[in-house]
């Protein structure tokens, strides 16, 4: 089951709004097939795990991470597929919260004399599936903040300075980083200060090329933003109102619009905005900016998972603050973290942390 989570987890930000899954197929404590999803979220892991073990596949256990599906997609169901090969035994990590699925699998395998486990390796299988359970369990996507700050959390100086502060190896981590995502999000602020192009330049590692948002209530996207400059969709989160010339000459440059509430105090409303990318289809989406968009998550308890990256510098209390406030006025009052992991990039480090709730 370890092994099947960790090709699930290689298949992250290009299977949305599918999940990724891993399939491993074991006859004689052998591995005769593995599988994981297919970017684009289809085939399933299953069929792709026995087209590998072929007539090996007979009499033997299938660990798949997730119950494997009952309906009829666009692709036959898995169950079907499992019983056709003579599969044994079934050992799964984690029940199908889509309605569609959800017992019933399990159940369909049972009703044909397959054995069948639940539960191996299941809090593992909570991580890899974060995102498809956050989105089916409340219609929110799994977020994570990402932030590259010197050692006193600043991330650019006085008068606005900011590229680079971490080197390149922190960087292509962030490339990753963008490639296990479905969708990565900046505010219009950042644009304008940085003009990213938010994609993941790292060879093979994003098949599905990842979503760019921006959330821009003012719609202040400039028409030669270099985001306009890649394939992948870019998508602008905007408040309704704006002038129609503006949006049909972005929507020419290939950006599509969503609809989401202004916030009373400026900016998008968060929530709202969440749910509508989460309504699209995104699973996980990655902010990547700036410190008023991530503040305003923050404070709104929308935040998932932070992944800071440290460069070994400092620029003094006159510089930028990675985060704008968040409304903390006593140490209690701080949003509490647990760190799950720590690298080094470089001269730079990395630690992701998970946001606890309450
Ligand atoms: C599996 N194995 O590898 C995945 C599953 O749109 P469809 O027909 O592809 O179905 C999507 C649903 O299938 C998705 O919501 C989830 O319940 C399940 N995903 N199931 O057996 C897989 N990716
Ligand atoms: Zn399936």
């Amino acid at each position: 089951m370890s092994s099947a989570l960790a090709l699930a987890a290689r298949g992250l930000g290009n299977t949305w709004p599918n999940p990724s899954v891993g399939c491993v197929i074991v006859r004689d404590g052998r591995v005769v097939g593995r599988g994981r999803t297919r970017p684009g979220g289809r085939p399933h892991a299953e069929t792709e795990a026995l087209r590998a073990a072929g007539e090996a596949a007979r009499g033997a256990t299938a660990y798949v991470t997730l119950e494997p599906c009952c309906h009829w997609g666009r692709t036959p169901p898995c169950t079907d597929a499992l019983i056709a090969a003579g599969v044994a035994r079934v050992v799964v990590a984690l029940r199908d919260p889509d309605p569609r699925v959800d017992g019933v699998g399990l159940q369909r395998l049972r009703d044909a004399g397959i054995e069948v486990e639940v539960g191996l390796l299941e809090e593992e299988a909570r991580r890899v599936n974060a995102g498809f359970l956050k989105r089916f369990g409340c219609g929110l996507p799994m977020v994570t903040v990402k932030l590259a700050t010197t050692m006193d959390g600043r991330i650019a100086t006085r008068t606005g300075e900011s590229q680079w502060i971490t080197g390149p190896e922190a960087r292509r981590l962030a490339h990753a980083l963008r490639g296990a995502h479905d969708a990565v999000m900046a505010g219009s602020g950042t644009l304008l200060a940085d003009d990213p192009e938010l994609t993941c330049r790292l060879p093979g590692y994003a098949p599905v090329p990842t979503v760019r948002v921006v959330a821009d209530a003012r719609l202040r996207t400039p028409l030669r933003a270099r985001l306009f400059n890649s394939e992948a969709p870019a998508w602008i989160a905007t408040a309704p109102g704006h002038d129609p010339a503006s949006m049909a000459a972005l929507e020419q440059r290939g950006a599509a619009f969503i609809d989401v509430p202004a916030a009373p105090g400026g900016g998008l409303e968060p929530e709202a905005l969440l749910r509508a990318l989460a309504g699209k289809g995104i699973t996980r989406l990655l902010v990547e900016g700036g410190a008023a968009l991530a503040a305003s998550l923050l404070r709104a308890g929308l935040v998932d998972r932070v992944a800071w990256f440290t460069a070994p510098s400092v620029i003094g209390g006159d510089g930028r603050a990675g985060l704008d406030p968040i409304g903390v006025e006593t140490l209690a009052a701080m949003p509490r973290l647990k760190v799950t992991g720590r690298r080094q990039a470089g001269d730079c480090w990395l630690v992701e942390a998970d946001l606890m709730p309450g």
